[in-house]
């Protein structure tokens, strides 16, 4: 693996940024989440783990260590811990960040807004071979092929943990055919053998901003014991199209509890809850049927 290149100081020079952010297909930042909102929605996701018994006995919460077996996305005894985490303001609140908006507006040079599908990952050690595959998130995202993703680690991330790698220049292959996989998305594409894998020590208030045909992947937690706790989403300008899926919350097609009533139920007066029904002249067309979960 090599590390990825961080772009901070192009932040005041919005042409460099987006030359950068289009020459490599991605933009790794450090600093920009508020690290207190990071640290604190860290501690509320891992206190639900705790709840249910994820965590090892008389360690600290925020330490995130198991010695449990992983447990995965989609399965039974993941589904209450995640409507928890779903039905958090503090989590969809995220990625209204300012600071994250005004990088978008950089990248788009017109009004962008957060697409409302937020998406917790909760990755177990000991679980390499079910992580996320590489892929595309076009596959799953649809819409626009502008569309921005960010991923952030919550805490921080070596890279004995895992997190996100990808493929620099991956972004100009176009659309790649994807194949079945294990692993959330449950799709990859071929990648070549000799390919070099960009990762980095990630700490918590840091982001990476990705295109959405760049290959990306969860590289492996090489730990025995480390839960990795990350959040994604994504942004696009007003005048490009989303899928309509993605204005609903990740797990929809479960139904309840993971629809916008029940998850907002304790903030509907919130900034956060139903902001895109407030963005004039939405584009929003059907979604291709590929679900992200
Ligand atoms: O964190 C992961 O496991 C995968 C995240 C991902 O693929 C994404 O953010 O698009």
């Amino acid at each position: 693996m090599e590390y990825f290149t961080e772009s901070n100081h192009l932040l005041s020079d919005p042409p460099a940024l987006r030359q950068q952010f289009n020459a490599d297909g991605y933009l790794f930042l450090r600093d920009t989440l508020p690290q207190p909102e990071v640290l604190s929605l860290r501690r509320q996701i891992l206190e639900f783990c705790q709840e249910e018994g994820w965590l090892r006995e008389g360690t600290d919460v925020m330490d995130g260590l198991t010695d449990i077996e992983p447990i995965l996305e989609g399965d039974k005894e993941w589904r209450p811990v995640y409507a928890k985490i779903q039905a958090l303001e503090s989590f969809h609140r995220l990625k209204m960040t300012p600071q994250v908006h005004t990088i978008m507006e950089y990248l788009f040079q017109e009004p962008v807004f957060a697409l409302p599908m937020t998406i917790a990952r909760v990755a177990f050690p000991r679980d390499n071979e079910r992580g996320t595959q590489p892929h595309q998130d076009w596959l799953y995202v649809g819409g626009s092929t502008e569309t921005v993703s960010c991923w952030a680690p919550l805490g921080d991330v070596p890279v004995a943990t895992g997190g996100l790698k990808l493929l620099t220049n991956s972004h100009k292959s176009g659309f790649l055919v994807p194949h079945s996989a294990p692993g959330p998305g449950g799709n990859t594409v071929d990648v070549d053998a000799d390919s070099v894998w960009l990762q980095t020590d990630y700490q918590a208030g840091d982001i990476l901003l990705f295109k959405s045909l760049t290959v990306h992947a969860a590289a492996d937690n090489h730990t025995e014991d480390v839960i990795r706790l990350s959040i994604d989403f994504r942004y696009t300008g007003y005048s490009h199209t989303i899928s309509d899926s993605w204005l609903q919350p990740h797990f929809h097609w479960l139904g309840s509890p993971f629809d916008w009533e029940t998850l907002q139920a304790n903030w509907p007066d919130s900034p956060t809850a139903n902001y895109w029904q407030h963005i004039p002249n939405l584009k929003v067309k059907p979604h291709h049927g590929l679900r992200s979960g």
